[in-house]
């Protein structure tokens, strides 16, 4: 797919990331900004997904490990097709499928329900195995937060996956420096992350994780890398698409009001 037309994706579902949380005066639109850009990568290039698919077990998995992120999911559903883009603004509301938190009872094509942070990745690793056991080609991947990263399960996790020589599993990093309070740097400073995964036994790859022929060129890399895992470590803007939310701690679990909303739209409809 041409970069252009990927980039028409992220601003969409930034735009539905917007009108999510808008919606539902609360949630967390800053990681799922930032996330917008490796999420439309792998839906709409990377994996093997689509509408005909998606209730098959004849597919590529997708386990947001980072499950605050979830408008980024839905808005990326949307612009699959996978839900009526109608949903959006009942996300959060009492009943709707659109959990805060992505809910595989609630939602076909969530793979996992997540949301406590650590623990996606292990379940991304134990399907990786499964897909191994039953000799099926297709891959894993999970994104996770670099907050996230200070859970001591993640690298469990991602020593287990060395061990049994995954290759099939596709960690990404969404790597802001920021978390719910702070920077990641002064909260719990997790860097270096490249060589951290690269000494838990991944085969690791730095990005930026805005720019679409980068993302493109590591996921190849993952494919063609046998043995063991990959780890993409993509630098990311927290926030990024709406300037007075990057990189703002600010943004992390706070939802625009009605006037925000408005200049954030405004913002991303200009692009
Ligand atoms: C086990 C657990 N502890 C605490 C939380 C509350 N929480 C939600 S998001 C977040 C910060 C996550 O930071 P990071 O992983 O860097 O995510 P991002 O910056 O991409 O939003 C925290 C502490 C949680 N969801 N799960
Ligand atoms: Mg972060």
């Amino acid at each position: 797919m041409q970069n252009a037309q990927l980039e028409k994706h992220a601003n969409n579902i930034r735009k539905d990331i917007i009108i999510e949380t808008h919606s539902a005066q609360s949630g967390h639109p800053g990681g799922s900004l930032g996330a917008a850009d490796l999420i439309t990568s792998l839906y709409f290039e990377e994996m093997d997904i689509n509408k005909e698919n998606l209730g098959t077990t004849d597919r590529d998995r997708f386990v947001l490990s980072k499950g605050h992120a979830s408008p980024a999911l839905y808005g990326v559903f949307a612009e699959k097709g996978f839900i009526d883009p109608e949903l959006l603004p009942t996300f959060r509301h009492l009943g709707s499928p659109l959990q805060g938190h992505p809910s595989m009872k609630c939602l076909k094509g969530i793979d996992m329900s997540t949301g406590s942070l650590g623990q996606g990745i292990s379940t991304a690793v134990g399907m990786a195995l499964a897909n191994k056991l039953d000799n099926s080609s297709h891959r894993v991947y999970a994104l996770l937060g670099d907050g996230e990263c200070q859970e001591g399960e993640v690298w469990e996790a991602t020593m287990s996956a060395a061990h049994y020589k995954l290759d099939n599993l596709c960690i990404i990093v969404d790597n802001n420096d920021l978390q719910i309070d702070g920077h990641v740097h002064d909260v719990m400073n997790v860097a270096p992350l490249d060589e951290k995964f690269k000494a838990f036994g991944c085969y690791v790859i730095n990005i930026d994780g805005h720019d679409f022929d980068q993302i493109r060129d590591a996921f190849a890399q993952a494919r063609k890398n046998k043995g063991k895992p990959t780890a993409i470590i993509a630098k990311t803007i927290k926030g990024k698409g709406v300037s007075f939310m990057e990189d703002q701690v600010n943004w992390h679990g706070v939802a625009p009001n009605t006037e925000q909303k408005d200049a954030a739209l405004k913002e991303l409809e200009a692009k």
